[in-house]
């Protein structure tokens, strides 16, 4: 017993999520945590044993395809955006075997991409925003030449939150013969449930492939995230054979890998529906709405009109009140261009929680003695 003591202090010293506004993950619904507890032992990287578990994988990944406008789309459910993003573009690497291989990415692309250039050898071209932040086609369309081997467009970019106009990325894929990879990391379980939907999925001809990460706005148990591609031969391109396994070839990044996360993800879409999963949507992006109006009362200035549950306030003073708010166990995030305070209004945000941190703010802001802009 003392060793569950020793691990609950460890675990003490963590910041609960009630005091957290700058993560994309959450505290997970409560059937997450009952289906990932009763799949605690599987391990995917060996489904001849895990017979049932690849199964419900398979459900999983049509059930997504199915949020996302390709019920046949093909993929599994990987660790997270970072190892999604890393197939999607290994995959159109691996399809084109162009000599010196770029991709065109937005300059708001998260950083995974970065890695990604240094993994896979590829040259990451980043293209110019327009004023509100989303990708500017004709910037794209500039930096592809023969040896692209794919572009990127974002939907739900980290930062702010904003939607690339992802239908003309679509054309200019179709016009160039190149593949496209949607980066719905965040968005990919927030577009699909709004009143105003922005098309960015599958329901492109020119998608060939999408992020959708089940632990973020999925209320999923970390690890969970998803990578969906067209059709199977984009999978095809990452094959390796595994002769002394159960099955004959994988095309995962890791080898031995968690089905907690494809319980979890399952039970919740299942539990929720599509009305539910509207419901708590729709829900962040009222409690998105009050903290907007808190701190515009307090004389911020949101840097875009909040698009999904993510919104950031301009100030000189950004990693200041970051800071300040730490050393009162508030977690938030800034971003560098503009300067300014990111929060992100996962489904733990309450309207408590949002009062709680607006008075914390103000004690910030009297302590620091500036005005926030
Ligand atoms: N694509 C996009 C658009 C993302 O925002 C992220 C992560 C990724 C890919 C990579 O996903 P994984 O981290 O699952 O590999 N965005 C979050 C961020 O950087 C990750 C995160 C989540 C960071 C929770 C902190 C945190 O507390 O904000």
């Amino acid at each position: 017993m003392d060793i569950l003591k020793e691990l609950e202090e460890f675990r003490r010293k963590d910041i609960p999520y009630s005091r957290v506004l700058g993560s994309m993950c959450t505290v997970p619904h409560p059937i997450a945590i009952k289906a990932h507890k009763m799949f605690i032992e599987t391990n995917l990287g060996d489904p001849g044993i895990f017979r049932g578990t690849r199964e419900l994988e398979e459900k999983l990944v049509k059930l997504l395809g199915e949020i996302l406008h390709h019920p046949n789309a093909k993929g599994y459910v990987c660790s997270g955006g970072t190892e999604a993003n890393i197939q999607a573009i290994r995959s159109f690497r691996n399809l084109r075997r162009s000599d010196k291989p770029n991709i065109v990415v937005p300059k708001s692309a998260h950083f995974s991409f970065d890695k990604i250039g240094d993994l896979l050898c590829v040259e990451v071209r980043k293209a110019e925003l327009d004023e509100e932040y989303r990708v500017d086609p004709a910037s794209v369309e500039s930096l592809i030449d023969d040896r692209t081997v794919g572009i990127v467009g974002i939907a739900g970019t980290t930062e702010l939150g904003q939607v690339d106009p992802i239908e003309e990325l679509s054309k200019i894929a179709i016009e160039y013969g190149i593949d496209l990879h949607v980066d719905a990391a965040f968005g990919g379980l927030v577009i699909p449930f709004m009143d105003k939907i922005t098309k960015f999925d599958f329901e492109l001809e020119g998608v060939s492939s999408i992020t959708v990460d089940p632990h973020k706005m999925g209320m999923a148990t970390i690890p969970a995230g998803g990578i969906l591609f067209r059709d199977e031969r984009y999978l095809k391109a990452l094959e390796v054979m595994t002769p002394y396994l159960t099955s004959r070839s994988q095309w995962t990044l890791t080898g031995t890998r968690p089905g907690t996360g494809v319980a979890s993800a399952y039970a919740v879409l299942r539990y929720l529906g599509f009305e539910g999963m509207g419901k708590i949507v729709k829900r962040c992006l009222r409690m998105t709405e009050i903290v907007k109006e808190e701190m515009e009362a307090l004389g911020f200035e949101p840097v875009i009109e909040p698009i999904m549950n993510i919104v950031c306030f301009k100030t000189e003073h950004a990693e200041k009140i970051k800071e300040e708010l730490m050393k009162r166990d508030w977690i938030i995030s800034t971003i560098s261009n503009p300067k300014a305070i990111r929060l992100v209004i996962m489904p733990h945000v309450t309207e408590e929680v949002i009062s709680n941190f607006i008075s914390e703010i103000k004690d910030v802001l009297k302590i620091i003695d500036v005005r926030p802009q």
